[in-house]
């Protein structure tokens, strides 16, 4: 170790003087792993070091946190002839639109590399797509730990996290080793003590508080984006779920209601007087009144059958709701398979986490780690219960204060009131108010 820690020394890869940080604070150590790729030897080094720290568990594959463990990560794979993954920072448009490049079956277990672990929400960044392709993710190895917060955060994400020096331990090498002066000691050592966690509270508190304007800025779906800035528009995070027995019945309540939503909800299946113009007459609504449509589909076949649901039948789906839904039960075909409809069309995907008939309350997942991500929750109600067939209700603020979520859909609650239009106002400001308490 010790030899490895002198020679970044010596390459400049661990620096030490006064450096601004991303973050915008100065920092008086800098590390920069990204050169090591022209140093074979001290990159050779560290790829056994990494693989000798979790030499006790097997992983089917390795997935290097790009761009600067990729390298890392390869070399890993060659050495050690583990199967390599790579998750891609920019998905692409055409072709396949992978998010995960490589050969590999769901199920299978992925080692994540890492150069250097802060908050952790890099290694976050790719165990979430690695995750939605199917492979289990359950531990990260990463060289060096700034102590600030990545360990407890991963861990509580469901990640072991492996590592191989701490930055503290770095600085007393180098300093027995006479690289580092007393004083250079005292100050970086007191940068890291007052530093420690604030990089992890900082990331996930700013997530938190982003207000949906500024998440409208950092999504690059058109839905997502349009959906974001209409919620701040209209200062609404209420979607109508509106599940009633006719056509007309549909229409009426998307007229009355419409002011006070940013989403509309159908399921078109269970309309017994559908005919092909039902789409038209409901975006002309959802245009007067800005709110978009999400078909809650829950497509779950294979990704060429899913393809045909969508754009086909009598439905045609694609041709009128903005959004659609998936369960992820059928892996990441589903997900290929509506994007190669949806995405030229600028249509938004919803994948179902957990069902809210069948849910542990004290499971559930806490808000989107990507910004630009939405998270909407059905089973609200003004107060908390259920009805006969396992539906269970949480109320506007819990579902959006306590558990992080979006957008409240209300069903019941809004079409069996005596007065829908002023029922969905309440659930609006309901919700509206609980977003704004958890912005604050
Ligand atoms: O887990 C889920 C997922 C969905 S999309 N639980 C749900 O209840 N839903 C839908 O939300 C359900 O199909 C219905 O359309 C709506 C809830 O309606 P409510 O009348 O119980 O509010």
């Amino acid at each position: 170790m010790e030899s490895l820690v002198l020679r970044l020394h010596e390459i400049s890869a661990v620096k030490f003087g006064n450096f601004k940080l991303k973050s915008g604070i100065s920092s008086p150590i800098y590390i920069d792993l990204r050169l090591v790729i022209s140093y074979p030897s001290v990159l050779r080094q560290i790829s056994q070091t990494l693989v000798s720290s979790v030499s006790s568990t097997s992983f089917d594959f390795v997935c290097g946190v790009p761009y600067t463990a990729l390298p890392i990560a390869t070399c890993v794979s060659v050495t050690q002839n583990i199967p390599m993954v790579m998750r891609r920072k920019e998905i692409k448009d055409y072709g396949t639109s992978k998010a995960i490049e490589g050969d590999f079956t769901p199920g299978h277990s992925c080692l994540i590399v890492e150069d250097l672990v802060t908050s952790g929400t890099s290694v976050l960044e790719t165990a979430a797509p690695l995750r939605a392709a199917g492979l289990k993710v359950s531990d990260a190895v990463v060289l060096i730990d700034r102590e600030q917060g990545g360990r407890a955060n991963l861990e509580s994400n469901g990640i072991k996290l492996h590592s191989i020096i701490k930055l503290t331990e770095m600085v007393k090498i180098l300093s027995e080793k006479g690289k580092l002066d007393k004083e250079m000691v005292r100050i970086v050592m007191r940068f890291l003590e007052e530093n420690q966690n604030v990089a992890a509270l900082t990331t996930q508190a700013k997530l938190k508080k982003l207000s949906f304007l500024e998440r409208a800025k950092l999504s690059k779906n058109p839905t997502g984006k349009r959906l974001f800035e209409i919620m701040a528009e209209k200062e609404s995070n209420l979607c109508l779920a509106a599940d009633v027995g006719t056509t007309a019945e549909l229409l009426e309540i998307a007229e009355k209601v419409g002011p006070e939503i940013c989403l509309l909800k159908t399921h078109v299946d269970i309309l017994p007087d559908f005919t092909p113009d039902f789409g038209s007459k409901l975006r002309t609504i959802a245009e007067k009144h800005n709110f978009l449509i999400f078909e809650d589909r829950k497509f779950a076949d294979i990704g060429n059958t899913v393809t045909m649901q969508y754009e086909g039948g009598i439905f045609r789906i694609l041709d009128w709701a903005d959004i659609v839904n998936a369960h992820i039960i059928s892996g990441p075909g589903i997900v290929d398979g509506l994007k190669l409809k949806g995405l030229p069309r600028g249509r938004g995907l919803l994948l179902l986490a957990e069902m809210s008939s069948a849910v542990d309350p004290a499971s559930w997942p806490g808000a989107p780690i990507n910004p630009s991500f939405i998270h909407a929750t059905p089973g609200v109600q003004m107060v908390t219960g259920g009805d006969a067939l396992g539906q269970q209700y949480n109320t506007p603020y819990s579902v959006v204060h306590d558990r992080g979520s979006d957008i409240i859909i209300v069903g019941r609650g809004i079409i069996k009131s005596g007065n829908p239009a002023e029922t969905a106002r309440n659930y609006r400001l309901q919700g509206w108010n609980a977003y704004l308490a958890k912005c604050s």
